[in-house]
């Protein structure tokens, strides 16, 4: 691990701090606005909530690793020798990878088949991707490390055909403002996921001080528009179509009263 100056340390510290923020706050959000749409949406917002919940925790298990991993001496951040944990990472996205893609199918409300399909190879693909990544990730040689990065992008390649060839067609008898919400998440999805297999790249080459914090500061960046941001999305596209099938029926103790 390299040393760091207060100014770089400082900067992955607070991000990390800023991250933990986000994810809370935004699962406060989705169980708050959960109400806002109609029952068979619901579960989408749960697995986001869950998302949200899962790298918050991890987070902060990230963010006390950091401050573990390093000390200050003679006006540096030198390493302590204690390791600084990036595991958490790896169990943080074998949770929440395959929740982000049941988030999206859930949203659309396909048919039972249809979606279990869909959700079970999107599922695998993605398993698949993180557990082929992790042995590169803590490999020591440089040709193992590629060779786990190509077999890990296999099952990404596989996610994005499925997202764009697949769901296209099952999106086709949406309203056009759905469509184009369905289209800008997936754009969203894809922009944000292609940051990690890039940051796997550049930690190959080897880490500086600048490496280091430019991977964990693009890393909070990409969770936060790829959990956080992503999430308020789908939501958008919950609330969307709980608005065009006549908004969410509110049976308040007395109408349910009347009704019966
Ligand atoms: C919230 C966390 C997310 C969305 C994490 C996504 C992670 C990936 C898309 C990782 C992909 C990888 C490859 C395609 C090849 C190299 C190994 C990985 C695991 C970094």
């Amino acid at each position: 691990m390299p040393e760091l100056s207060i100014d770089q340390y400082s900067l992955v510290y607070n991000m990390f701090s800023l991250t933990i923020a986000a994810m809370f706050g935004t699962f406060a959000f989705f169980v708050l606005a959960k109400e806002n749409v109609a029952q068979q949406y619901r579960p989408a917002i749960i697995c986001s909530s869950l998302v949200v919940l899962i790298a918050g925790y991890h987070y902060f298990r990230i963010f006390q690793s950091w401050s573990e991993a390093y000390h200050l001496a003679g006006g540096v951040y030198a390493p302590s020798g204690e390791p600084f944990n990036d595991a958490y990472r790896y169990v943080d996205w074998l949770l929440t990878v395959p929740l982000l893609l049941v988030e999206l199918v859930t949203v659309l409300a396909l048919t039972k088949e249809k979606s279990r399909d869909l959700l079970m190879r999107l599922v695998v693909a993605a398993v698949l991707m993180i557990g082929l990544g992790y042995p590169g990730e803590v490999a020591t040689s440089g040709g193992t490390a590629m060779i786990f990065f190509i077999a890990s992008c296999i099952p990404f390649a596989y996610i994005l055909y499925t997202l764009w060839g697949e769901l296209q067609k099952e999106i086709e008898s949406e309203t056009d403002e759905v469509k184009s919400l369905v289209s800008k998440t997936r754009m969203v999805l894809v922009i944000t996921w292609m940051f990690y297999p890039l940051a796997y790249l550049f930690n190959l080459a080897g880490s500086s001080a600048d490496g280091e914090v430019a991977v964990q500061f693009g890393y909070t960046i990409a969770d936060i528009a790829a959990k956080c941001g992503y999430g308020i999305m789908v939501y958008m596209i919950a609330v969307a179509k709980t608005q065009q099938e006549g908004g969410v029926v509110k049976t308040s103790g007395k109408a349910a009263a009347a009704k019966a």
